[in-house]
C-alpha cells in the first residue's frame, strides 16, 4: 500500500530509526542524511518518511509530500553552503536505483559534469 511502511525497506527503517544513519535534517514528514556511499563531498539523501518505491509514485500519490521532499534539497543544499548542486532521483534498477524506497540525492562540493553516466 503506497505511503505505508514496508517491513523489508532500509529506507522506511532508518526513518523509523530501527538503522542508524547520520542524520542532518528532519521535518515532520521527511528525513535527510548522509550517503554512506558518498559520491562527492557533499552527498546527502533526502528522503520521505512515508514509503512510496521512486519519485514518480511519490508525485502521483503525495504530491504535498514530493514538495517537502524538493523543499528539503533546497535547505540541505543552503545548509551546506553549496554554491551549485545536483539534485538526483534514480528511477528504475537500470538508472541506478537500489533502495526502492523515493529518495533525491543532493550531491555538491566538486564540480559535476553534464551528461553524467
Ligand atoms: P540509489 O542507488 O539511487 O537507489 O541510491 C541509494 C543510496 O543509498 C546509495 O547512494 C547508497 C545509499 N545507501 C545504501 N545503504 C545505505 C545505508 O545503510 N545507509 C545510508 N546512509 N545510505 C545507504
Amino acid at each position: 500500500m503506497p505511503g505505508e511502511p514496508q517491513e523489508d525497506c532500509l529506507f522506511c527503517k532508518i526513518a523509523a530509526g530501527q538503522v542508524p544513519a547520520t542524520i542532518v535534517r528532519e521535518t515532520e514528514t521527511t528525513l535527510a542524511f548522509q550517503d554512506i556511499n558518498p559520491q562527492a563531498p557533499v552527498h546527502i539523501l533526502v528522503i520521505p518518511k512515508a514509503h512510496y518505491a521512486n519519485a514518480g509514485e511519490l508525485a502521483a500519490g503525495a504530491p504535498e509530500l514530493a514538495a517537502d521532499v524538493l523543499r528539503e534539497t533546497e535547505a540541505v543544499a543552503k545548509e551546506q553552503k553549496l554554491d551549485a548542486h545536483r539534485t538526483v532521483f534514480n528511477t528504475g534498477a537500470g538508472a541506478g536505483q537500489t533502495v526502492f524506497h523515493a529518495h533525491a540525492h543532493v550531491l555538491g562540493g566538486r564540480g559535476l559534469e553534464w551528461p553524467p553516466g
